[in-house]
């Protein structure tokens, strides 16, 4: 494990355990900006306060950071010294005022954390532990501090300033420059603090609480980017309002604003009353953004925003409790997202994110709990099994407590711990009481990592029906014994010859290793629907037939179920396609068409449910992956189905295809869904003139997410129609970062063959860039996400990211680290492909002067 491991600079591993209160508190602070983008002076004035007993010195995080000046009370003094790049000040009172001076120069931050440039102007990244490479301060989240901010920039260069909180004052110097002062009342941890400067426009809007206060809401971008805000505020607007109706939360401050920054290693931040946001998720006009973008949009705007409460008001105590903020908040945003369109969508769309990366995650070498017990690098932990994981404990808890019930317990938890950094336990500790449930056995899904398995098998005889259910959660790096989980299985059995339900749902909770569950007065042969909802992130593995899921594919009133019957006969169809060389798609194509065919189902939905599982996921549930035989057998069950139910696609497709303008509603997005679908399914028949239809689509959409469907439906293929489309894509949008983005991405995900010589080729393309962590992730990260392309025989693939890893770590160690964990997978692989793979790890830890991220990562990829 990594504790035997020598980092390349040894640095320290953090332990859960080790958490001590901070020796000194920061009531107050004030923070004075020079800022210029070659050398900003920071002067900053902390009131500390002892914490407890004892005579500890005073110790100020830094990172990267000397000190011009250091006093103590007003006096200049020099009996300070740095450790580990802290400053160390003795002190001999309990309570001081410590003034300190640096310089930090924005334009050398490649990093992207603490303050840097991103398209001429200036702004912040404080989240985790970020503030540090500002200035000097108690760098944790348990130290909260008042902020007071100053800041003085040149006027022509910078004319907005903003910080946390609310504005206080502002003037003009006579040397050209302004300043600008802020104060936020409320006492928050330095990783949300936030300021920006720079030369932006703002779409101003207004929201009334519903307490009657009026507030002021900002989103700032440059100039020529404001038509593309509307989106953003509405969602914003949207956000507010549903967490007062839902959560009973109102907004706390008298202005909100937002940034849009094109240089953002993650999505976004919370920063108190200040968000910065990736541009990416604030940019939107139907000629530049697909649906799913605008999705995505109002999601982040939501998660943002909701943070204000869940994670800003009360935030986490230490880092191991990430997911106190992150879970929650995630399950909150995931609550918004649900009440705008189809519930059932939403928790589809869900499910499949957290299949497509927190299961792997769980079952590899970088599994950790929830609530993780050590870590190198806390960058490191933003993982989708905090957020997606941490936000399905969430809802099991909500769905064991009720609605009624999970509100009151929520009250509780915002009354209680307001203005206070919390734990986990915390939480949890809440749900119990204001729930009336006891979750000391459900505390374990906080502590052990894995995904559970639970196996069902339905018996029935003389009018009994008998489930019996086991459960297993697999054995994890540093975790090789697990204890039984408790598991909220939403359970109904429907009749086989009827197709009616067989009794209500019920909520059993399965707490035992093995349990058996009786049904009296079940006359007919029932099949069993389990999981409905996805109400436990657990891998089910049944008894039922291809015929069982085909009735349940066909019957089940959960959507979800219904969909995931489908899935589930789907995915055994193409096992057997990749075990065997060839399977049999009857079933298979006779559920979608009789998906297509049911009138009574949301376009939307029926989009979801005909499309085949991923060729990762299909490897996710194999010992060993085959890239090539998991292409070969979607392909051939993709062309099946697209020629087999040739007439249905082109009826869809037409029946689809309107003259009306664009609208971004409800309808519209599920006819554009399912019409792109189709065309993927006419391409895959092989239909001669499919091409054609995906090239007409190309030039004649008026939106994106028309556009981007045909063009992917192109680069699959081979017809010269295919480069045609790129090239006019590239020409039209040369000058918009984010779709270029998508012109790299498109070509990265792409079936064909020759994928990673085109991908090695737009490496070195003018328009590509490691600098941008959008564009880095656009190529490098698509890439390795293409099972097949990535994991080409050869090893050219691994041997391509490692090459780029090892360069982007030079520039931006987080942005490396988080695209590393698909090398991570060799276990997995034949043992030809597994020895490349460990190759190319053992090259990246070789690598001199690599980052503490890259490290932690690469080394527990190969422990
Ligand atoms: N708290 C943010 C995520 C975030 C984390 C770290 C960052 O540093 C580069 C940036 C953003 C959220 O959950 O949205
Ligand atoms: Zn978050």
């Amino acid at each position: 494990m990594l504790d035997v491991l020598t980092a390349p600079a040894a640095p320290a591993i953090k332990h859960r355990q080790d958490y001590r209160p901070p020796a000194w508190l920061v009531p107050n602070v004030a923070l004075d900006f020079a800022l210029d983008p070659a050398a900003t002076r920071v002067r900053a004035r902390l009131e500390v306060t002892r914490n407890g007993e004892g005579d500890a010195p005073l110790r100020l995080d830094g990172d990267g950071l000397t000190p011009l000046s250091v006093s103590v009370d007003g006096l200049a003094v020099n009996d300070w010294r740095i450790e580990d790049g802290q400053l160390v000040v003795p002190l001999t009172g309990d309570a001081h005022v410590i003034e300190t001076e640096v310089a930090i120069a924005p334009d050398q931050n490649t990093q992207l954390m603490g303050l840097y440039s991103s398209g001429g102007n200036l702004c912040t990244q404080c989240e985790a532990e970020g503030f540090r490479r500002i200035t000097f301060f108690p760098d944790r989240p348990d130290v909260l501090a008042t902020y007071r901010v100053r800041m003085t920039a040149d006027k022509a260069r910078y004319p907005v300033l903003l910080a946390n909180g609310d504005p206080v004052a502002r003037g003009d110097n006579d040397d050209g420059t302004h300043w600008a002062e802020w104060h936020d009342p409320f006492p928050k941890p330095s990783y949300l603090f936030a300021l920006v400067a720079g030369d932006l426009a703002c779409n101003a809007g207004t929201f009334t609480t519903r307490s009657g206060r009026e507030v002021q809401l900002g989103i700032w971008v440059r100039e020529g980017d404001l038509p593309k805000t509307d989106h953003a505020l509405h969602a914003l607007k949207t956000s507010m309002a549903w967490d007062e109706r839902v959560y009973g939360r109102e907004y706390d401050l008298d202005v909100f604003n937002i940034v849009a920054v094109d240089d953002f290693n993650f999505g976004a931040m919370e920063n108190k009353g200040l968000n910065i946001f990736n541009s990416r998720y604030i940019l939107a006009d139907p000629d530049t953004a697909t649906d799913y973008d605008y999705d995505a949009i109002a999601a982040v705007v939501a998660h943002e925003y909701f943070h204000n409460w869940s994670g800003n008001r009360i935030t986490c105590r230490d880092w191991f409790q990430l997911s106190l903020k992150e879970g929650f908040t995630v399950f909150r945003d995931q609550g918004f997202s649900a009440d705008q369109g189809s519930a059932a969508v939403k928790r589809i769309e869900d499910v499949r994110g957290l299949r497509a990366s927190q299961f792997p995650e769980d079952a590899g070498p970088l599994a950790h709990p929830v609530r993780p017990e050590s870590y190198l690098e806390i960058s490191n932990f933003y993982t989708s099994t905090i957020y997606n994981k941490g936000a399905e404990l969430i809802r099991m808890m909500a769905t064991i407590l009720g609605p009624e019930r999970f509100r009151t317990a929520c009250d509780l938890y915002f009354d209680r711990f307001d203005g206070t950094a919390a734990t986990c336990e915390n939480f949890v500790a809440c749900m119990e009481e204001g729930g009336g449930v006891d979750l000391a056995q459900f505390r374990l899904w906080y502590s052990q990592a894995g995904t559970p398995r639970v196996s069902a098998s339905l018996d029935h005889d003389g009018g009994r029906a008998t489930l019996r259910l086991a459960q297993q959660v697999p054995p994890t790096p540093g975790q090789s014994a697990k204890e039984p989980m408790v598991l909220p299985l939403r359970i109904r059995l429907f009749g086989a010859e009827t197709g009616q339900p067989l009794g209500p749902e019920q909520l059993v909770l399965l707490n035992e290793t093995i349990e058996t569950i009786v049904f009296d007065g079940i006359a007919e042969r029932p099949v069993l629907s389990i999981n409905r909802g996805f109400s436990a992130p657990v891998t089910i593995e049944s008894d039922r037939t291809a015929a069982d899921l085909a009735f349940l594919a066909r019957h089940d009133d959960d959507p979800f179920a219904r969909y995931e019957a489908m899935q589930q006969l789907m995915l055994d169809t193409l096992i057997a396609g990749a075990v065997e060389g060839e399977a049999d798609h009857r079933a298979v194509i006779d559920a979608v068409a009789d998906t297509l065919d049911d009138p009574a189902l949301d376009p939307a939905f029926v989009a979801e449910a005909v499309l085949l599982p991923s060729e990762s996921f299909v490897g996710d549930q194999l010992s060993i992956v085959d890239p090539e035989a998991i292409y070969r057998a979607r392909e051939a069950l993709r062309g099946d189905l697209g020629r087999t139910l040739a007439d249905r696609w082109r009826t869809i497709y037409e029946a689809n295809s309107s003259d009306a303008p664009y609208a971004y509603t409800p309808a519209a997005k599920g006819a554009r869904r399912i019409r792109n679908v189709a065309l993927g399914y006419i391409a895959a028949s092989g239909a001669s003139d499919a091409a054609e239809m995906a090239f007409r689509q190309f030039e004649r959409a008026d939106n994106m997410t028309d556009r981007q469907g045909a063009l992917s439906t192109l680069v699959n293929g081979d017809s010269d129609l295919r480069e045609a489309a790129l090239d006019i894509f590239y020409n039209r949008y040369s000058g918009n970062a984010l779709v270029l983005d998508k012109w790299f991405q498109t070509q990265a995900l792409s079936t064909r063959d020759d994928t990673l010589e085109a991908v090695a080729a737009l490496a070195e393309h003018p328009s590509f860039t490691l600098a941008n962590p959008n564009r880095a992730r656009s190529l490098i990260g698509a890439f390795a996400v293409n099972q097949r392309a990535f994991n080409r025989a050869d090893g050219a693939g691994y041997r391509f990211l490692a090459d780029q890893l090892i360069a982007l770590d030079r520039l931006n160690p987080q942005t490396a680290a988080k695209l590393l964990p698909p090398l991570g997978r060799f276990r997995r692989f034949d043992p030809a492909r597994a020895a490349l793979m460990r190759a190319e790890l053992e090259r990246i830890v070789a690598t001199p002067g690599l980052s503490k991220d890259l490290f932690e990562q690469a080394s527990k990829s190969l422990a």
